[in-house]
């Protein structure tokens, strides 16, 4: 190889490492000698934080202890669960509707906790689904979905959920710009400029957690990457990091990567509200899904919602400012004071980190460098607090410890590096195996990070773990932070590719945690509150069976006169007043699987046999010594047999004739 094709040749492998991110060496050699002390939780005892992490395209979220990285549970969101019978049953299906019908698989990206004072207080999680796009909130009492918003006028809700510091609001910014719902969206996708919008929505969350939209902001046709609200002094603003300030249609790749610098959005919400407050906001006819999971019933509803009123910051000045930002930001950060706003550009060089404080006085001295589509643009240098030089390649994300540091996961170089927010120092760096996505410090994203340790959720594992054929479990890495260096400490794997995640200390949980459900505040309507109610009954071509589950046998357990083109409901109640005490519940051939029921609940499953016969049902979950013995049998007649309706536990004499499905 001569000089210039050598040359090219590494161009050629640096261009490639840049686009697929390079692999760090020694990756064997980088755990220290007390990492497994660090990690070690002995039998019995508890972590000290939990760690909530997204499921990407799993559409869940996972539940994970740190420091052990031990998983305790899949919490069902934006997907059906077969593990808990999320979706399957017809008192949760509602959950998963949307004003397209029933989507039982999404996306879900982001993590936010619920804050008081920008603390986190252990009440709820939200999480965005991001392709139809969505919120839910999870009770943390529970750890059940309790809710989820269908947000309109978007489309790919990716800029979502960030969370203001008392929980005021959870935002959610569209990724793609789209024509609007209330607009004929029958155009020639090259009218883009003219006529794809975005908009950024403010939900907001009542004091017992429920959601509402309070009003959207109609924007300029960019896509929203992520968000963060300011806190203590930048408390009442939001920033929005977006990309395609271009407006390209088409291979976004090159189109959207032209100009030097994209954008972060400035939101005054405070300002907002009185826009809204003074009638500045237009009514707009859409239609959303609102669903809602009822603590006392066990069942969700879901309705659609008809209408959102939208501001258009022409008619709403001092609401909405542009900052550039170089270039293709991702993240987007605020720091524990609020005063600092960390960008990061996937394609910049540099890391920089803006003042709330100088963005104030720019917007007082109108330091504008033009408009963006009649949105004022702040002058770069006079809202920049500075610049990180040389961090490293493909910045995503930022968080924070409580002592004025700044961690930022590097994509293409594969690396955490520690910088010093006030002269903007880098400190140290840590390599990640590999690809690092998001990362996160318990706290990070709050007033007051909790520290300790820095977790980087990885795209890519590679030989990190057995091979599992072409797909491997993502994995997530902990770190020790509470030094002046980072020390590896342990790898684990996730469930579904993990993007952002938040970590809790765990007695913010525990105490508030739910054990079972009053059987008395069972207000399900199909629900039999002790044997004596069980029962089943013929309505039309519905027969409902009212069956109760106590350690070890269900009442009824044999069942008879259901004829073919019935509907059979099994309304299964949990008797049980125990702690860990759940019955399964499964009929052979049911195309709609099975039913987990928590003590004290109640939960139905719609079950349409195909064929007559005599078909066993049992308890799918370990209950008792005796729980293989929690079986029963349902009988299936032919449509016109004379075979009656009876049902009964313990009894042994013939119940009906037997040569009537002839
Ligand atoms: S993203 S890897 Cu979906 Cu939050 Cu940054
Ligand atoms: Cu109930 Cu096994």
């Amino acid at each position: 190889m001569n000089t210039s094709s050598k040359l090219i040749a590494i161009t050629t492998v640096a261009a490639i490492a840049s686009l697929i991110g390079c692999k760090p060496r020694g990756a064997q050699s980088a755990v220290s000698g007390d990492a497994a002390q660090k990690t070690y939780v002995a039998p019995g005892k508890y972590d000290e934080f939990y760690d909530f992490v997204s499921g990407g395209f799993s559409g869940q979220m996972s539940v994970y202890g740190l420091p052990s990285g031990r998983l305790f549970r899949v919490i069902p969101v934006f997907s059906v669960d077969p593990e808990k019978g999320y979706g399957y049953s017809e008192e949760t299906k509602p959950m998963l509707n949307t004003s397209h019908g029933y989507v039982p698989w999404d996306d879900l990206h982001h993590i936010a906790l619920s804050e008081t004072n920008g603390v986190q207080d252990g009440r709820w999680v939200f999480a965005n689904g991001n392709n139809t796009p969505r919120i839910a909130r999870v009770d943390l009492k529970t750890f059940r979905t309790a809710e989820i918003l269908e947000i309109p006028n978007s489309a790919g809700n990716h800029s979502s959920p960030f969370i203001t510091e008392n929980s005021e609001y959870v935002v959610a910014g569209t990724r793609f710009s789209v024509p609007l719902d209330n607009t004929n969206g029958d155009v020639p996708i090259n009218t883009y400029k003219q006529n794809f919008k975005g908009t950024v929505s403010f939900v907001h969350v009542d004091t017992s957690g429920k959601m509402s939209i309070a009003f959207q902001i109609q924007t300029p046709g960019v896509n929203f990457d992520l968000a963060r609200a300011g806190k203590g002094k930048s408390h009442g603003w939001v920033f929005f990091s977006c990309y395609n300030s271009e407006k390209a249609n088409t291979l976004l790749e090159v189109n959207a990567s032209q100009r030097d610098k994209d954008f972060i959005m400035c939101v005054n919400w405070k300002k907002a509200e009185e826009y809204v407050k003074a009638g500045k906001a237009e009514k707009r006819t859409v239609a959303y899904a609102h669903n809602v999971y009822n603590e006392n019933s066990h069942s969700a509803t879901s309705e659609i919602e008809k209408e959102v009123l939208v501001l258009d910051p022409k008619n709403c000045p001092d609401m909405v400012y542009f900052m550039p930002c170089p270039k293709s930001p991702h993240g987007c950060d605020t720091d524990p004071s609020g005063e600092y706003i960390v960008g990061s550009g996937k394609l910049a060089a540099v890391i920089p980190v803006f003042s709330f404080t100088k963005i104030q006085k720019a917007i007082a001295d109108k330091n504008f460098d033009g408009d963006y589509d009649g949105i004022p643009v702040l002058k770069y240098e006079s809202v920049l607090h500075g610049e990180v030089q040389k961090p490293g390649l493909g910045p995503l994300h930022t968080e924070f410890d409580a002592d004025g540091n700044a961690y930022t996961s590097f994509f293409v170089s594969s690396e955490i590096v520690k910088w010093r927010i006030s002269d903007l120092k880098v400190l140290d760096r840590v390599p990640t195996y590999y690809s690092v996505g998001h990362l996160s410090v318990p706290g990070g994203p709050t007033r007051k990070p909790w520290g300790k340790y820095v977790i980087a959720y990885n795209k890519i594992t590679k030989d990190r773990y057995l091979p599992t054929g072409p797909e491997l479990a993502q994995s997530a890495q902990l770190y020790d932070i509470s030094g002046e260096k980072m020390k590896l400490l342990l790898d684990f794997p996730t469930i579904g590719e993990p993007h952002y995640a938040e970590a809790i200390p765990a007695d913010l949980i525990v105490k508030n945690s739910q054990k079972i459900y009053k059987i008395e505040d069972n207000q399900n309507p199909f629900a039999a509150k002790g044997d004596a109610n069980a029962k089943v009954e013929r309505k039309g071509n519905e027969v409902h069976c009212y069956i109760t589950a106590i350690r070890s046998h269900f009442t009824p357990d044999n069942i008879e006169g259901v004829k073919l083109g019935d509907i059979v409901y099994f309304h299964i109640t949990n008797l049980e007043q125990d702690w860990d005490i759940p019955h399964g519940f499964a009929v052979k051939g049911a195309n709609n699987a099975e039913l987990l029921i928590m003590p004290g609940e109640t939960q139905t499953l719609a079950w349409k046999p195909d064929r007559t016969g005599v078909f066993p049902i049992y308890c799918t979950d370990f209950c008792s010594a005796l729980h293989q013995e929690m079986q029963g049998y349902i009988r299936v007649s032919a449509p016109g047999s004379n075979v009656p309706i009876t049902f009964s536990t313990g009894k042994n004499e013939p119940t009906g004739p037997i040569a009537q499905n002839k």
